[in-house]
């Protein structure tokens, strides 16, 4: 069936086919335009009608309806007259549509900036007032508090976009782009111009802008070509949400970089997986979707026989998952390591050694050491801070130039935050982190931010959040209160307002009371001391 995108503009405009020939007209664009699209749209298949993205009610987007659909939407953002590096923030559930947004915003020269869906208005708050993006996109069923924010934040644009789910009522950023014509010559970008900023919440609770230029994205997804063998029968399997580096980047620019077929799940659900893999060869996930796929029982050799590789990141992998998953499978999972600051650091390689419990080897172009206290290279195994340095590591953080400054070293290395050591072959361990940040299910989640809004609570003294083991999720939060004389709070009241106040992940799984919390000389909440207590909870 032709995606609904494409067959409703064609049906309103009684448009050939396809107005456009081979992919010959962009192979000129690579050698002089840095902008990421043109890097890709020079990479598009031969047959401009081969699929580009399945999506999972059946519909099917040509690599033309790409390129006509994401230019009739950069035709729209262009006519707004936006300003140079305008932001176009973006909250709307996983589609294609979606996908083709961030494609046009990146081809018209704007920089976009995703949103977790699960953010609340808070949050969003937040995000806005920060970034000042000039467009904002949502669900139509968020558009009444988001518009609201939006215009109280300075906003002149609120669009909406719908999950295909919702039909044509697409929303009124396609009716909009509707009108516009469906060629447009992407724009001239500098391999160091802004394409996206990614809000990683900070240690300190205040969530930071990663600003990712064109070339971060571009270098980063062209080595990855390489280092993960990207072929010309590939297909991806595509699960992941499109609001973080994973799923927007790592995964969408392989398949868009190799010009191959992508099948896209609104979101991952394990035995829909299945169904899936005998049709594809490249699969990407966090941690947890590699736990539930082994908890299906038809998770075998034969269900997987078609597949090429699977690849784990965003959080630590367990042995036991990675050798479960071989014993289960026959594949080796591939694990590698990134940052949004940095997309990815290090691989297993595709051909060679996958060392169950390690990250892989430095990627060709990027450059990690692991250092002391002191700033001095760490021996083989010997355990100091993860610091990187090459063309995939960031711009800075948006509007905060002396944070920025903070976590590079006087030689230009970004200071991760992970705490490592590499082996003799150079494959490189993540043992910890020096920053306080819980990973649960691959999303992030700083607890300065949660215990900033539990201390808030009237009834509040102070409270520790804490991450422990979760078979599934990895790390689950947790959170430690130390109440007022006399006050009382309890954790289904603890939790269900903070349910109202920010996204869902970052709510405490388990609430537990102190009279006190333990503290060090330095009078430093001992957290080790906490995990330690309540993990065998
Ligand atoms: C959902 N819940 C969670 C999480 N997800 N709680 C903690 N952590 C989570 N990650 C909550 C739901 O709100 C719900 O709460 C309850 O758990 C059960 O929901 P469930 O249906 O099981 O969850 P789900 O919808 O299946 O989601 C689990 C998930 C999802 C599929 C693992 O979290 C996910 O897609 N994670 C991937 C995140 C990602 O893309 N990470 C990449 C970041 P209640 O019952 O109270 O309603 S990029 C990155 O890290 C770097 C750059 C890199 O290297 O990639
Ligand atoms: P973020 O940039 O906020 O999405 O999260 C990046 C962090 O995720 C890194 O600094 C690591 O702490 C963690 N991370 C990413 N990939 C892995 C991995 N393969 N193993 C362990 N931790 C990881």
């Amino acid at each position: 069936m032709k995606a609904s995108l494409v067959s409703w503009i064609n049906a309103r405009q009684n448009l050939p086919e396809n107005k456009f020939g081979t992919n010959q007209k962009y192979s000129a664009m690579i050698s002089t335009n840095a902008n990421l699209y043109a890097l890709f749209a020079a990479n598009f298949p031969q047959d401009l009608n081969s699929c580009c993205i399945e999506t999972e009610d059946a519909r099917y987007f040509s690599w033309l309806d790409i390129e006509r659909a994401s230019a009739k939407i950069a035709n729209l953002l262009s006519s707004l007259q936006l300003q140079v590096g305008a932001r176009v923030a973006v909250q709307v559930e996983k589609s294609a549509e979606a996908l083709i947004l961030y494609l046009a915003t990146v081809r018209a020269g704007y920089v976009y900036l995703p949103l977790n869906t699960a953010y609340r208005d808070a949050e969003v708050e937040y995000f806005l007032r920060d970034a000042e993006p000039e467009v904002v996109v949502c669900a139509p069923q968020q558009f009444g508090w988001v518009s609201q924010l939006a215009f109280k934040t300075g906003t002149r644009h609120v669009f909406t976009l719908d999950a295909p789910a919702a039909g044509n009522n697409s929303g009124s950023l396609l009716q909009r782009a509707l009108s516009h014509p469906d060629q447009f010559e992407t724009v001239q970008s500098a391999p160091d111009d802004l394409a996206a900023i990614l809000y990683t919440s900070g240690t300190t609770g205040r969530s930071k802008g990663a600003m990712l230029t064109h070339d971060n994205l571009a270098s980063n997804a062209k080595v990855l070509k390489e280092t993960w063998a990207w072929n010309k029968h590939d297909v991806l399997l595509h699960t992941l949400p499109l609001f973080h580096v994973h799923g927007l980047f790592v995964a969408s620019h392989g398949a868009l970089l190799n010009g191959t077929k992508m099948i896209f799940l609104a979101k991952f659900n394990a035995a829909q997986v299945l169904s899936y893999l005998p049709r594809t060869t490249v699969f990407m996930g966090v941690p947890t979707y590699y736990v539930r796929l082994l908890q299906e029982s038809n998770f075998t050799q034969e269900t997987c026989k078609n597949m090429r590789v699977f690849i784990s990141g965003s959080a630590p992998l367990l042995l036991d998952t990675f050798l479960k998953f071989t014993r289960c499978t026959g594949h080796t999972i591939l694990e590698r390591y990134g940052m949004s600051e940095t997309a990815m650091l290090t691989s297993n390689p595709y051909v060679g050694k996958r060392v169950g419990g390690t990250v892989g080897q430095a990627l060709a172009g990027v450059d990690v050491r692991v250092v002391t206290s002191e700033s001095l290279a760490c021996a083989t195994d010997e355990i100091g801070d993860i610091q990187v340095k090459g063309a995939n590591v960031f711009k800075g953080y948006w509007r905060m130039p002396e944070k920025t400054a903070e976590e590079f070293t006087n030689d230009g290395y970004f200071h991760t935050g992970d705490v490592g050591k590499f082996d003799r072959d150079g494959y490189l361990s993540i043992v910890g982190r020096s920053k306080d940040l819980i990973i649960s299910g691959g999303y992030n989640v700083y607890p300065k931010e949660i215990e900033s809004i539990i201390d808030d609570m009237p009834e509040v003294l102070e409270s520790a959040v804490i991450g422990l083991p979760h078979a599934e999720f990895g790390e689950v939060v947790v959170a430690i209160i130390i109440l007022k004389p006399k006050k009382t709070l309890s954790e289904l009241t603890l939790i269900a307002r903070l349910k109202e106040m920010i996204a869902n992940f970052k709510v405490p799984k388990s609430v537990y009371f102190l009279d006190a919390l333990p503290r060090n000389a330095m009078g430093k909440v001992q957290k080790n001391i906490l995990r330690a207590i309540y993990k065998k909870g």
